[in-house]
């Protein structure tokens, strides 16, 4: 499996990669405030690359639950410089983590290649954008907002609920002109589930692979882990590792993490075990 994300620029899935986080927001709950000025996330963004993150996802806007909306002139303030200067001196793949049509389109101006909207481009202008760009995008599932998801959130069968989801978005941006090609699925931890949800979601993982298209997964330090081993976040890290491979181990292509380079090590052992596996059985894919 290959993500197109440019003319020149082609990111190889068959084995899972790394997306390093970049928080550039002050309220963040792990890492907020840290990577605000330019050349403390060019250091950190280096860093990542070192260590082996094919992408940087960087988001202005903190969407951890019961978090406030940030008006969009902060957000651009907060995002564009830093995408401007990572552009200029990185050839990394650059995702950016807005559900704002107006930051999308800058960030893409400046040198993005990538839009990971937790809001699935709910915001008008937005499709255009995307479609304009020709660039890869993400599918974010999320019940509710980042401000009301956590209220006791409820599915009958969250696997197909969010099965349906991704159908149904699949078909509506195909329609607005948008080639699945392009689209990357992401069942959203933590975005309006409980713990038990997210657990029941990395237990079956593998069943977005019906899609045949990469899947993105975001565990990284979030509650699910926390909670469960009742720790603080900064004590999440093997757990959330534990999560990571746990979901590479079903097919999922891309790793949206803090950690990178322990991350990257997990992975380097989940995939040299893929490689073995199927050297022995072929394909696992299933119907949806
Ligand atoms: C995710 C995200 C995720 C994608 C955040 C946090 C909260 N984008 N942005 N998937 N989570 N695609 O990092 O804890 O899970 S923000």
């Amino acid at each position: 499996m290959k993500l197109i994300i440019s003319n020149n620029k082609k990111v190889d899935l068959t084995f899972p990669k790394v997306m390093g986080i970049l928080n550039v927001t002050p309220d963040s709950f792990f890492d907020g405030g840290k990577y605000n000025k330019v050349s403390c996330a060019v250091d950190r963004v280096f860093y990542m690359i070192k260590n082996g993150a094919t992408f940087i996802d960087i988001g202005g806007e903190s969407t951890r639950p019961g978090s406030d909306i940030v008006e969009e002139e902060e957000e651009m303030d907060r995002v564009i410089p830093i995408i401007e200067a990572l552009a200029s001196r990185f050839d990394t793949i650059i995702s950016v983590n807005t559900s704002r049509t107006l930051v999308m389109k800058q960030s893409l101006l400046v040198g993005a290649h990538l839009i990971n909207d937790v809001r699935c481009f709910s915001e008008k202008g937005s499709l255009d954008v995307i479609s304009k760009f020709r660039i890869p995008i993400c599918l974010v599932h999320m019940k509710g907002t980042p401000k009301t998801m956590q209220r006791k959130p409820k599915y009958n069968n969250i696997i197909s609920e969010i099965k349906d989801f991704f159908s149904e978005k699949i078909s509506y941006f195909e329609l607005h002109g948008i080639n699945k090609s392009k689209l990357l699925l992401d069942p959203g931890f933590g975005f309006g589930k409980t713990v038990s949800h997210n657990y029941d979601l990395l237990s079956n993982l593998k069943e977005f692979n019906c899609f045949e298209l990469p899947i993105l997964v975001g565990m990284s330090r979030k509650s699910m882990i926390s909670k469960f081993l009742n720790v603080s976040f900064d004590k999440c890290m093997l757990g959330s590792i534990t999560c990571a491979v746990i979901a590479a181990m079903q097919g999922a292509k891309i790793i949206r993490t803090h950690d990178v380079k322990e991350t990257m090590d997990a992975l380097h052992i989940v995939s040299y075990i893929l490689k073995k596996s199927n050297k022995f059985n072929n394909k696992d894919t299933n119907k949806c």
